[in-house]
């Protein structure tokens, strides 16, 4: 069973500045730290003005209202100089590059990245996503618990696993594919968790295209969800009544991850 990348639309996109503001303040909350003191920490780079040319690409199921223009809102509100160019595709990328364009940001329905033609590093939007999701999350200051639930172990959800793994976290996964959980299992190390014996959890780390995947039984009191998977993981009832700390936002933080990763 191939599930295939979610796809962003326009109404996901709406309001960028202000989803993007309150993801902020609700990383603020937990880890002390906003996006960009989270960025600069786990990567140790900070931005010089590098310029960045935004490239529209119409391939695939084509352009996505709002998508390079949420771009464009995303990398202001971290302080680059961008520009979307006129033209897509080739004669973007060319149009980029003619005007000085030092970082292109580009995607098609498979793959986003971020792509810095002065260093030659480049980025992948879901490894760079997975991991600043779980970096937020285990910088929680909250909690001593060192014990973690991700749910969704596929092209996101597997590097966001390998960070909790490697910062020390007792990682408890799951995914409703059974042969990606045995295998991430046999990679990670990882313990597979039984939605039929839960026990609770006071960090979750969530990347499923799926809707409410959290189911009551796995949530404490101020428990904190850090998760890029869209739709919402958890119903908002739920996370009233155990007053969640939800860090969700549909592109800036993966975005913000991927050019603090190749300056
Ligand atoms: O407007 C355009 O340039 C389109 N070619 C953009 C396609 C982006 C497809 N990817 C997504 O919708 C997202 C990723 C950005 C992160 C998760 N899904
Ligand atoms: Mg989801």
């Amino acid at each position: 069973m191939v599930i295939k990348m979610a796809l962003l639309t326009p109404e996901d996109l709406k309001n960028i500045n202000k989803q993007l503001q309150e993801a902020d303040s609700a990383v603020r909350r937990v880890t002390g730290l906003d996006i960009k003191g989270v960025c600069e920490a786990f990567y140790g780079t900070t931005p010089c003005c590098e310029k960045i040319g935004i490239v529209p690409i119409t391939s695939g199921n084509g352009i996505i209202g709002n998508f390079s223009a949420s771009l464009h809102a995303i990398t202001q509100y971290f302080g680059f100089d961008s520009f979307v160019t006129g033209m897509p595709d080739v004669s973007g990328y060319y149009e980029a590059v003619r005007n000085k364009a030092e970082i292109i940001l580009m995607a098609d329905d498979n793959t986003f990245v971020a792509h810095n033609l002065k260093n030659g590093k480049i980025a992948n939007n879901q490894l760079c996503t997975g991991t600043i999701y779980a970096e937020i999350a285990s910088r929680h200051l909250k909690t001593d618990s060192k014990d973690v639930l991700v749910i969704g172990l596929g092209k996101v959800g597997f590097p966001g696993a390998a960070h909790f793994v490697h910062s020390g976290f007792n990682v408890y996964g799951y995914d409703a594919d059974k042969s990606v959980l045995e295998k991430t299992v046999s990679n990670l190390g990882i313990t597979p968790f039984d939605p039929d014996k839960p026990r609770k959890f006071s960090i979750i780390f969530e990347a499923t295209p799926c809707a409410n995947t959290i189911s009551e039984a796995v949530l404490s009191e101020n428990c904190v969800i850090s998760t890029p998977g869209i739709p919402c993981a958890i119903s908002s009832e739920l996370r009233k009544k155990y007053a969640v700390e939800l860090v969700m936002e549909p592109l800036g933080i993966g975005t913000a991850s991927m050019l603090y990763s190749v300056l």
